[in-house]
């Protein structure tokens, strides 16, 4: 059945009238649409299919996303000369006073207000954007350090557990549901190359050295929205907001904020971690969580890029060996190009490991 996106943005409570509606943005996992208005002085809309074969609980991830931006919004509130409508997103209740909405197919709908005149980035070119992206999040896990009530819900269970994945890995490997696997026993070398390093994080945890916070998950930088300025203005993209650790969130930004080519590169000579835009983000961040951090946590920030992207090529690199059932794609061997881009970065990141650790040493 076609999609009626004045029908769906009309089961909502926005304040302007539905002039006109179209896909938006790059994200690889909800359905995304800008709604503009037909007032000029109205604010435009985000309307998302939510993706409820990955996010298997919408009630719970909605929950979880009303409960992080009425704290968001009651901390902005208190900051003098803050633009609340641009620094939080704000979700649009239904008609039936729910956050969310389901259609005539069975498919689950939010909103949210528009944020205007924002910038994007898919590639980051300057370490002055870098840096903005590091205080939004170090600012982001400040402000919700203190989150009242119930811990939130694991929107998807061990989400970035590497262990998990790798279980997940092995096991696609030994099924090989798309008859792939013939063709990539080098990606395969490659994983299994660096199983046994890539839990240490983990181990920290268990053994209590690094706590658990609340952590946002997705730091990928286009989740991190910048003002006309280029200067932070508003972490979007909170589904994956729930406890974890911050090497996660430092490592995710890393693996997008710092690499010089595109996620999906296919020429992996261009494919490069540029310790400048590290530095900066670093320093961004540390200028936020400095004081919060342990002495374990700073130790292993530096860690965190080569463990999160060599996680998110292993995620990509599992669900081609799968037949595509997880991220979108744009073509058919879309997911192991960005997992073999990714690898390349896991590389360019050994190769400036003496580098990344020094920096972080120079700043805690
Ligand atoms: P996905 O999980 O699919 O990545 P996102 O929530 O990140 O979905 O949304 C996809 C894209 O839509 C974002 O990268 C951003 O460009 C845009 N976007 C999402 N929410 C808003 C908003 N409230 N205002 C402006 N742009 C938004
Ligand atoms: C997805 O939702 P989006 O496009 O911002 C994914 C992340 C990956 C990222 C890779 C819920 O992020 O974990 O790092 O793609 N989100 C989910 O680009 O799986
Ligand atoms: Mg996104």
């Amino acid at each position: 059945m076609p999609v009626d996106l004045r029908e769906i943005f009309n089961s909502f409570t926005p304040e302007g009238t539905y002039h006109s509606g179209g896909p938006y943005g790059t994200g690889h996992i909800h359905d995304t649409f800008r709604i503009q208005t037909a007032e000029k002085d109205r604010d435009d809309y985000i309307l998302q299919r939510l993706n409820n074969r990955i996010f298997k609980n919408i009630a719970e991830l909605q929950h979880n996303i009303e409960r992080v931006t009425v704290h968001l919004r009651k901390k902005l509130e208190k900051i003098p000369g803050s633009n609340i409508k641009r620094e939080c997103l704000q979700l649009i209740p239904s008609k039936e006073g729910r956050s969310w909405i389901t259609d005539a197919n069975g498919s689950y709908w939010r909103m949210y207000i528009f944020i205007s005149n924002h910038r994007s980035y898919d590639i980051v070119d300057s370490p002055g954007k870098a840096f903005e992206g590091g205080k939004a999040i170090g600012r982001f896990q400040a402000m919700l350090a203190d989150l009242p009530g119930e811990p939130l819900h694991d929107t998807i269970p061990f989400f970035h557990d590497i262990e998990k994945r790798l279980e997940t890995f092995f096991r696609t490997v030994k099924e090989d549901p798309a008859g792939r696997v013939k063709n990539v026993a080098p990606e395969i070398d490659f994983i299994m190359k660096r199983t046994e390093e890539m839990k240490i994080i983990l181990q920290l945890g268990r053994e209590g050295r690094i706590p658990v916070r609340i952590t946002h998950n997705d730091t990928k930088f286009n989740n991190i929205l910048l003002d006309e300025n280029d200067k932070a203005l508003c972490v979007i993209d909170l589904d994956t907001v729930m406890p974890g650790y911050v090497h996660y969130d430092f490592g995710d930004a890393i693996r997008t904020a710092a690499n010089v080519a595109a996620e999906d590169e296919k020429d992996l000579s261009r494919v490069r971690m540029d310790i400048e835009l590290y530095k900066a983000y670093a320093t961004g961040y540390l200028s936020e969580t400095s004081e919060t951090l342990n002495a374990v946590e700073k130790e292993y920030l530096a860690f965190s890029p080569r463990l999160i992207t060599y996680t998110i090529a292993l995620r990509f690199f599992t669900d081609y060996i799968d037949g595509d059932n997880y991220f979108k794609i744009h073509h058919e061997h879309h997911n192991l190009q960005r997992a073999r881009a990714q690898f390349r970065l896991v590389e360019s990141m050994e190769e400036q490991y003496g580098e990344m650790k020094k920096i972080i040493a120079q700043l805690s």
